[in-house]
């Protein structure tokens, strides 16, 4: 029966870097094994354990297939089968009912990036709840004061291309676990430590980045920006520069060199953790390896200093001339090289103006709880699970349950989110859509053609959006577009001359087309910034109140003794594929690292069952005592569903809804915590 196969090209839709392109088997309309694409010059074959079990999501028994109402009480899980007719008529009297008493903005729409076609996400979503004039939503929680702290210095999201970084011989992976998170960055590093490359990694947990690499040096969580200083300090002090780069690509360095002249290697290693030798020797390998490349990720800019974090080590390339070589420089996202046409995909002309309020995804508790004018009354949340993935969450879920709140979801699964809904939407997988992808780390632009038919009554976020856009009796044109349409409208992007070449054609031909940078400036040459150059010192910065300079600023939250970082895990992506058995075998029990000094004043054992808590809540997880952090640290991994021993388990019931100091990012791991045997 062999000849049933088909055998499909598909795309990896996980809020990952790596945006694999994959090959799907089928069999009968069944998804029977995925595997990575041997011919895509980044995914090269490979993928994660992941997605190899990506068959067990699409046919998993628990998938949505109707539209569902609750009978029961909010959070309890209990529906009955409804039809979309119903479905739709309930959001229309809903929607209608609460803009006459309130007004538009009394509608919450909430979503992230659980599909990463832009499509789905930024396309006829955006154009509905622009046309309805609903609340505005600030979408920061990921990587928004690490992205934009790196653009402050480098005028837009653009460093090396990953490919290049095979010929690099210094590589600093910096709050980056990227054997979990990036696994395809950790197959170029290692062509490059076979070339003779020395790999260092900077975290606050000896994971498993930190073991592959050659160097582990661990820091005390949110003192990064000081390392990077204490770093430029040596290169200033023994000049270790490249001053020809400096004078011809930067500005501030004057400046720079005053505020580094404060943090000597005493002074770092004090406030970071990191022994005085140890900074020296960082710092003289930094100075007198090129080309050297540095992978600054995401977990280092969750704190409430994590845009300056990231600032201030986007500024060490420059100082040694880096991003003049060949894989030398530095990368916390490339999204610029494929960035869409974002006007013509969201249409925020729709919008009425004045514009609506602007509501922070990170808040979500104080905004259901606390806002008043209008209140909240209706959310309707797609593509993400904020009750687990959003700080605060005994504020979150106290705001879900209220009686007075229609909630809609549109999910795959029954997640913890979808339990308080008011209704359950049916969406469908990414394998049953077409759809636009782009990578935020390689240089590939890659389509989606549908390789299932919709399981059950399962609708895509575009259909669902354009459906609802007619219920509601829009009549612009752009409601009437099809995803190939607005697939074209997205490559139509004058102000990306990277997109030049790339149509609707040639992916569909190719499949994957990478971004044009042949004849284009490499990024440092003309940065964006207000200056034309990298920027030492930013103006822009300084109008805003914040330091013009890298500086160290402490972390705000010192009330418990142990600093709190509750991360993402190698088997889940986020929340997603958490509910597949075989990954949750593999991924083990969820467990709290604690250092031996902290847990034997506490008469903490290896596997006990502890109880973690603050003012925000309390949960409960194993024990892994050992040195794998430092005293003063506390990291767990992933963000479980339920476990049948402890019950239910958040960690984020104990994470702080703070703002960052730049672009209101999410401050995930800032909080502090207890830790008792339970
Ligand atoms: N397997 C897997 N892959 C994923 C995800 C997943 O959940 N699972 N999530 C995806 C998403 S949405 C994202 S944003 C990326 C995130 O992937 P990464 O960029 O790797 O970010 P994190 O894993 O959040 O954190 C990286 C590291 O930062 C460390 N860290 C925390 N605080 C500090 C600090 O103050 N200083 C230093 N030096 N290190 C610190 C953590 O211990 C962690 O090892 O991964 C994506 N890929
Ligand atoms: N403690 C702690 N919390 C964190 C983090 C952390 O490191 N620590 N990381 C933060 C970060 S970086 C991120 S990016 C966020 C991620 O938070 P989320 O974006 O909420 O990510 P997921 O948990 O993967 O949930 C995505 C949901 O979208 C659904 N989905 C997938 N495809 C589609 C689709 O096409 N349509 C619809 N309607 N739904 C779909 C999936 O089934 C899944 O339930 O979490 C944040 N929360
Ligand atoms: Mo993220």
């Amino acid at each position: 029966m062999l000849s049933n196969i088909e055998r499909l090209v598909s795309v990896c839709s996980l809020d990952c870097p790596d945006t694999c392109s994959l090959i799907v088997e089928k069999i009968d309309e069944k998804i029977v094994k995925v595997t990575g694409n041997p011919e895509h010059p980044v995914t090269k074959g490979v993928i994660c354990h992941k997605v190899r079990h990506t068959p067990d999501k699409v046919h998993h028994p628990d998938r949505l297939l109707y539209p569902l109402k609750r009978v029961g009480a909010k959070g309890e899980g209990t529906f009955k089968r409804i039809s979309w007719e119903e479905a739709y008529a309930e959001i229309k009297e809903k929607f209608t009912a609460i803009i006459d008493e309130y007004g538009a903005e009394a509608i919450l729409p909430y979503s992230f990036y659980g599909n990463m076609g832009v499509i789905n996400t930024e396309g006829m979503d955006r154009r509905f709840f622009h046309r309805l004039g609903v609340s505005q939503l600030e979408r920061s929680i990921c990587n928004a004061a690490g992205s934009t702290g790196y653009v402050y210095t480098m005028g837009k999201s653009a460093g090396v291309d990953p490919e290049d970084t095979v010929h690099s011989k210094l590589i600093i992976i910096w709050g980056c676990n990227l054997l979990s998170t990036n696994m395809h960055q950790a197959m170029f590093l290692t062509e490059a430590r076979k070339n003779g490359a020395k790999i260092v990694v900077i975290d606050v947990h000896e994971n498993r980045t930190a073991k592959w690499g050659d160097w582990f040096i661990p820091i005390l969580p949110g003192t990064d920006a000081a390392l990077a200083l204490g770093i430029m300090h040596i290169l200033i002090e023994e000049n270790l520069l490249d001053k020809a780069f400096i004078d011809a690509y930067t500005v501030g360095f004057e400046q720079l060199r005053e505020q580094a002249r404060d943090y000597t290697p005493e002074k770092v290693s004090a406030l970071t953790g990191v022994s005085v030798e140890d900074i020296k020797k960082l710092a003289r390998l930094y100075g007198t390896t090129t080309p050297s490349f540095i992978r600054i990720g995401n977990g280092l800019q969750h704190h409430d200093n994590g845009g300056m974090i990231v600032r201030a080590i986007s500024c060490l390339p420059a100082l040694t001339g880096q991003w003049a070589h060949l894989g030398g420089g530095a990368v916390k996202g490339n999204s610029s090289f494929s960035s869409f046409n974002s006007f013509l995909l969201e249409r925020p002309d729709l919008m009425p103006q004045p514009a609506p309020r602007i509501i922070n995804m990170n808040q979500l508790g104080r905004a259901l709880l606390e806002i008043a004018e209008p209140p909240v009354k209706a959310l309707f949340i797609y593509n993400c699970n904020p009750a687990q993935v959003a700080p605060e969450q005994t504020k979150v879920r106290n705001g879900l349950l209220r009686d007075d709140l229609f909630t809609v979801v549109h999910e795959l699964f029954m997640t913890d989110t979808a339990k308080y809904a008011d209704l359950v939407l049916p969406a469908t997988s990414s394998f049953e859509n077409l759809d636009l992808y782009s990578s935020y780390w390689h240089l590939y632009i890659m389509l989606n053609e549908p390789v299932l038919q919709p399981q059950g009554e399962a609708k895509s976020n575009f259909t669902l959006f354009k459906e609802l856009a007619a219920l509601m009796d829009f009549e612009e044109a752009c409601f009437q577009d099809s995803e190939e349409d607005m697939i074209r409208q997205a490559l139509d992007n004058p102000r990306n001359p990277h997109l030049l070449g790339i149509t609707y054609e040639g992916l569909r031909q190719n499949k994957w087309l990478r971004a044009q940078t042949n004849q284009i400036a490499p990024a440092y040459q003309n940065p964006p910034t207000p200056s034309g150059k990298i920027e030492l010192f930013s103006e822009s910065l300084e109008q805003q109140g914040l330091s013009p300079l890298p500086a160290h600023v402490p972390l705000q939250d010192s009330k418990y003794p142990l600093r709190f970082v509750p991360g993402p895990n190698h088997q889940f992506l986020n929340t997603s594929l958490a509910n597949l058995p075989k990954l949750q075998k593999l991924e083990g029990r969820p467990v709290i690292y604690l250092n031996v000094e902290d847990a034997q004043s506490r008469g903490i054992q290896n596997g006990d069952i502890v109880k973690i808590w603050n003012d925000r809540g309390s949960c409960r997880l194993f024990a892994s005592v050992g040195q794998a952090v430092l005293p003063g640290v506390a990291v767990t991994q992933g963000l479980w569903w339920e476990d049948e021993e402890l019950g239910y388990i958040s960690v984020n019931t104990l994470t702080p809804d703070a703002l960052s100091d730049i672009a209101n990012g999410a401050t995930f791991f800032s909080g502090t915590v207890e830790v008792e045997k339970a």
